[in-house]
């Protein structure tokens, strides 16, 4: 049987519902261990909640890494909406929300440098102030980066003090993608967004503000992914640059 603050704690969320939407490419060995995360803190919250594993055709096995873990959690906790190919984040995110039951979006990266433990704290913010948005920081209130080389550091400051100056969108942490949105919100500023590749996440930010969006502030401790490749090279910078002069020119 429930306890009384069970019940409290459960009804209290109404019809709220949390959708969890991880993108997927080559993460076979960090999706058991993130959805494992996921499963453990939110079930210990008690918000209700789903997650939509979205994997485009990843040749590592992600998806029957996934087929496994939905077998393990059950359907109506991991749902998969895998797509073909590789197509991009953008519109792996586009595809989730298509899907997606609940009334409130998390974005989150499956690579483990989002601890889901987070995820919690984002809620009751949310909650608290009545958020549209509640964007995880690493450069405020004591969140941190860990296991970036220098290079890597002074390329993700670099980037947010340039569109600070530029742009003043009010956000600390304009490059990170691990954040809280109500569905409407965000299901708006992804229609609106016209980049692609890292200058997204923020493009998302700038046009949040343009469309006075409230955002709150939750610190994350960012850890580089342990598995698997990464990406950000000279092209990805090239193109960031790129899309914030676009948006300094055009917002
Ligand atoms: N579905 C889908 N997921 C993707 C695609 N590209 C990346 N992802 C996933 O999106 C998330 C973020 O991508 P990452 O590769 O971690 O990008 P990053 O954090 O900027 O770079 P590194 O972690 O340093 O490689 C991860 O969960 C990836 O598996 C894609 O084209 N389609
Ligand atoms: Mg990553």
């Amino acid at each position: 049987m429930e306890n009384t603050a069970e019940i409290l704690s459960k009804k209290s969320f109404d019809d709220d519902k949390y959708t969890i939407l991880l993108p997927t490419y080559n993460e076979v060995e960090n999706l058991p261990i993130i959805i494992w995360l996921i499963v453990k803190y939110m079930d210990e919250f008690g918000a209700p909640y789903e997650v939509i594993i979205i994997d485009d055709g990843s040749p590592d096995g992600t998806l029957d890494m996934a087929k496994k873990l939905q077998s393990l959690y059950g359907e109506k906790k991991i749902i998969l909406r895998p797509r073909e190919k590789k197509l991009g984040l953008g519109t792996a995110y586009i595809h989730g929300i298509k899907h997606a039951t609940g009334n409130f979006i998390i974005l989150m990266d499956a690579d483990l440098s989002h601890h889901p433990q987070f995820i919690p704290k984002m809620i009751e913010l949310q909650r608290e102030k009545n958020f549209d948005i509640v964007s995880g920081t690493r450069y405020n209130h004591g969140g941190g980066v860990y296991g970036w080389d220098f290079k890597r550091k002074l390329i993700s400051r670099g980037a947010n003090f340039i569109t600070q100056i530029l742009l003043r969108p009010g956000v600390s942490d304009l490059t990170g993608s691990f954040r809280l949105y109500k569905k409407d919100v965000l299901q708006n500023l992804v229609q609106s967004c016209v980049s692609k590749g890292y200058v997204f996440q923020m493009e998302m930010m700038v046009r949040a503000r343009q469309f006075n969006n409230t955002i709150g502030e939750v610190p994350i401790s960012f850890v580089d992914r342990v598995y698997g490749e990464s990406k950000l090279g000279g092209s990805e910078i090239i193109q960031f640059v790129k899309g914030l002069l676009y948006l300094f020119a055009t917002t």
